[in-house]
């Protein structure tokens, strides 16, 4: 199979949710020397995309798209565990969670991954965490960025009020604040005063390492 029809066929089979088609398509690809980034970029994350879409306009309902995020989770892990793992440390430390009232993770999960696997200190909160709770693992470990996802517009106030927490508490200077998530934008980043916004993991990258090079 060519690069391109992997492509094609692991959108199709998520947009199919056959979690066994999504997860052989995952090795083959992988065996093929295949970028594990690309594959999610430019296969898998277009499935769940266009699912996603099916939804909106109804034609799909939400047990589909359970089944879908599933064999989404699932290709998930086996390309994550495929990223490089990392050579140095102490690069930056990073808490990074799904905010309150979002179950939402799979995004997250990338992130959390492609970070790792680029040396970062990653300290992973998980999902529908509680505002005061990215504030009290950041000082617990000493981070330096504090990372959130939010995947629904009525949560995305989270992310607002993670800044309002941080200044209540007197802490806002202390940290750097990056925030992403399929709504999320630069310019809700800026309304909010987050540092920084990432459209997806590789960007997070690149800003995450701006804000750490800007101190
Ligand atoms: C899969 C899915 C689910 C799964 C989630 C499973 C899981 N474990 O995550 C399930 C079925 C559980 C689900 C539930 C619901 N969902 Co849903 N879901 C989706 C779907 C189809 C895909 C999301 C996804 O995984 N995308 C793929 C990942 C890779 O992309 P991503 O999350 O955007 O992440 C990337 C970037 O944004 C960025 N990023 C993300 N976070 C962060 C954080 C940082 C720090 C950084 C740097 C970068 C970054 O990097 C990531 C990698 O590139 C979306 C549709 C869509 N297009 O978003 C709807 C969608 C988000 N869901 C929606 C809805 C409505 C719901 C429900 C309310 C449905 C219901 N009626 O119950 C519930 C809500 C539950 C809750 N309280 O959270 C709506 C939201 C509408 C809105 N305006 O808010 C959407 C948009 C569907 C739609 N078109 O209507 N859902």
């Amino acid at each position: 199979m060519t690069k391109e029809e992997i492509f094609e066929e692991a959108q199709k089979a998520i947009v199919e949710s056959d979690a066994n088609r999504a997860t052989e398509l995952a090795e083959r690809g992988l065996a093929q020397g295949i970028d594990p980034l690309e594959l999610m970029n430019r296969g898998f994350i277009p499935g769940i995309n266009k699912v996603g879409e099916l939804f909106e306009v109804g034609k799909l309902f939400l047990p589909g798209i359970i089944l879908a995020a599933e064999a989404m989770q699932k290709v998930t892990d086996i390309v994550n565990a495929a990223l490089p793992t990392e050579i140095e440390k102490g690069k930056g430390k990073i808490v990074i969670g799904t905010v309150e009232g979002d179950i939402h993770d799979i995004g997250k999960t990338i992130v959390v991954a492609l970070f790792k696997a680029n040396g970062f200190d990653v300290y992973d909160i998980g999902r529908d965490v509680p505002i005061p709770r990215f504030i009290e693992e950041a000082e617990r470990v000493g981070a330096d960025i504090i990372g959130s996802s939010a995947l629904l517009t009525t949560t995305m106030d989270g992310q607002k009020r993670l800044e309002e927490e941080l200044k209540k508490s007197g802490l806002r200077d202390k940290y750097k604040t990056i925030v992403g998530g399929a709504p999320v934008t630069q310019r809700w980043a800026d309304r909010i005063g987050a540092d920084a916004y990432a459209e997806d993991a590789a960007d997070g990258i690149k800003k995450v390492r701006h804000l750490l090079e800007k101190g």
